[in-house]
């Protein structure tokens, strides 16, 4: 059956004059500073710092949507980024760091909308444990299950399900758009399946290995658990396509399960082709996403996307004991 594609609901429009007022704020604030010669701590005291200059309307949505997520899972900010604003040449790389100027402000906007759903962090194994980085396409990556992906489609996945501390929410702010490549997400409530099917995927019976974009030292163990947890009215997900699979090749129930997930991802699917201004942010642990192909140029002008990984729960944040955990 084809899926019907649905739109964003949640849908926060920021108006052209708040926009530019709040890029030359951001400009004052971080005055001629380079941010690569700030700790990634510091980094996020000043992205703390810029949330009072946000136009009132978007923090209100943001804290909204956190506190109750009243019309979903994921939410749009479109128009953040002014018509003034001017950026360099596509990111090279995922752990490129930008230039200072006018993506560094991208990079402390993107972590001061982000900051009021917890604290940004990455881990150290992924991307250079850069706090912001580029998702831009890389050269001969144009078919793997990473960011850097570009011809090929980037499938079904959560963020980091192999870590039982992966992210609670992720933004995604787009400097340079691609009218081919669409973000797609599905949120774990608009789900249809089977309550039998739902009962399988709600028990241990799967287990999630490491994606490729980590770089790890030695192997890591494939980590057992549920694909569905949580209320009945707003469940949680860890999914990924190629990662995740049943503990048991025998068991078919599961294999079952999985694959009927799959296809019920696909006719729950939103999609939205990110433009410049656009802020997507998503709830990881309610929402599972995908990007479609596109081509890259490698000519500075490919779509550029800035990323954040957000820790909702101050007590993990605390047991870490830093914004770059192994
Ligand atoms: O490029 C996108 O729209 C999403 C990228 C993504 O899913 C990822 O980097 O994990
Ligand atoms: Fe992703």
């Amino acid at each position: 059956m084809k899926a019907i594609t649905k739109s964003p609901t949640s849908t926060i429009e920021v108006r052209p004059h708040d926009a530019e007022e709040l890029w030359s704020a951001l400009g004052r604030l971080i005055d001629d500073r380079d941010l690569e010669t700030c700790t990634p701590d510091e980094f996020v005291d000043l992205a703390l710092a810029a949330t009072p200059l946000l136009p009132a309307d978007l923090r209100r949505g943001v804290i909204e949507y956190r506190r109750y997520a009243p019309e979903g899972d994921v939410i749009l900010v479109r128009g953040l980024l002014p018509d003034s604003a001017e950026f360099p040449e596509t990111a090279k790389a995922p752990y490129a760091p930008p230039p200072p100027g006018q993506a560094q402000r991208a990079s402390l906007l993107l972590a001061s909308v982000t900051t009021m759903l917890g604290e940004p962090f990455n881990y150290a194994s992924l991307y250079h444990g850069r706090v912001v980085q580029n998702m831009v396409p890389v050269r001969k990556m144009e078919f793997t299950q990473t960011s850097q992906s570009s011809t090929g489609m980037l499938d079904w996945h959560c963020e980091d399900s192999f870590r039982d501390d992966r992210c609670d929410y992720a933004g995604l702010l787009c400097l340079r758009g691609d009218p081919t490549a669409a973000s797609k997400y599905s949120q774990a409530r608009d789900v249809d399946l089977a309550p039998a099917h739902i009962a399988v995927l709600r028990q241990p019976r799967y287990h999630v290995r490491p994606d490729p974009a980590h770089v790890l030292a030695g192997e890591v163990s494939m980590r057992r658990l549920p694909i569905l947890s949580g209320s009945a009215s707003s469940p949680e997900i860890a999914y990924d396509t190629h990662h995740l699979e049943p503990l048991d090749e025998a068991d078919t129930e599961a294999a079952e399960a999985l694959r009927e997930l799959g296809a019920a991802l696909d006719e729950a699917a939103i999609s939205h082709v990110m433009a410049r201004g656009d802020l997507l942010i998503f709830d990881n642990k309610r929402v599972v996403h995908a990007r479609t192909p596109f081509t890259a140029r490698y000519d500075g002008t490919d779509r550029w996307l800035m990323r954040t990984m957000i820790c909702g729960s101050a007590l993990t944040f605390r047991r870490w004991g830093t914004r770059i955990p192994d």
